[in-house]
């Protein structure tokens, strides 16, 4: 089965789903950008799960991704991921971005999540070119063969991110 893509411009904060998913850094330990909205509104108990995971398993490398409850969120859970820094280095950065997408919706489907929102995951301080960091996030959605999974919701913060996904996702559905 293929779950539904659906497109959203807003705050990822305010998403209704199971999971929403964190652009985080290897720290785990929060920063700006969607982890800081994310820790903001969700409060301390992120933080202390995420700080709980780090002294279990240490930081969390590129592309990897773990999963903390969502605090005051709506959402049920956090998943957080942490996308690659854009170098140049085009092959090793979609790759390791494809695998933040595959390891987040993995996470998910053993968490039998039925709804799941991303953000657009380096597109912001890490400067990963936002048309190739869609292109690469829709791809690893439309090909993850899922049991569990019905909608996968792409949260478009910044209106050139919503023109791209409208665009790249105007003839797929
Ligand atoms: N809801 C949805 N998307 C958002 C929100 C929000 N509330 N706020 C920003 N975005 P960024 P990165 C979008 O910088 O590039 C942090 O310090 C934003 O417009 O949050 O992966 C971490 O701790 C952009 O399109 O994440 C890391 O150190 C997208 O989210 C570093 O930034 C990602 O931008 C990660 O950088």
């Amino acid at each position: 089965m293929k779950a539904l893509i659906e497109l959203i411009k807003g705050d990822i904060t305010k998403i209704q789903a199971d999971a929403i998913v964190n652009a985080a850094n290897s720290s785990l330990l929060g920063g700006g950008g969607v982890d800081g909205a994310i820790h903001r509104a969700g409060g301390k108990q992120i933080l202390d799960e995420c700080i709980q995971i780090r002294n279990r398993q240490g930081k969390c490398k590129t592309g990897e991704a773990i999963v903390t409850s969502a605090g005051n969120l709506p959402a049920t859970y956090v998943i957080h991921t942490v996308g690659p820094v854009w170098n140049g280095d085009e092959e090793k950065g979609s790759k390791l971005l494809a695998n933040c997408y595959k390891n987040s919706l993995k996470l998910a489907e053993g968490l039998d999540i039925k709804k799941i929102a991303f953000p657009n995951i380096s597109t912001g301080i890490y400067h990963f070119p936002k048309e190739l960091a869609a292109k690469i996030a829709i791809n690893e959605v439309q090909n993850f063969q899922t049991k569990k999974i019905e909608k996968i919701i792409f949260v478009c913060f910044d209106e050139e991110n919503e023109a791209i996904y409208n665009e790249l996702l105007k003839d797929k559905q």
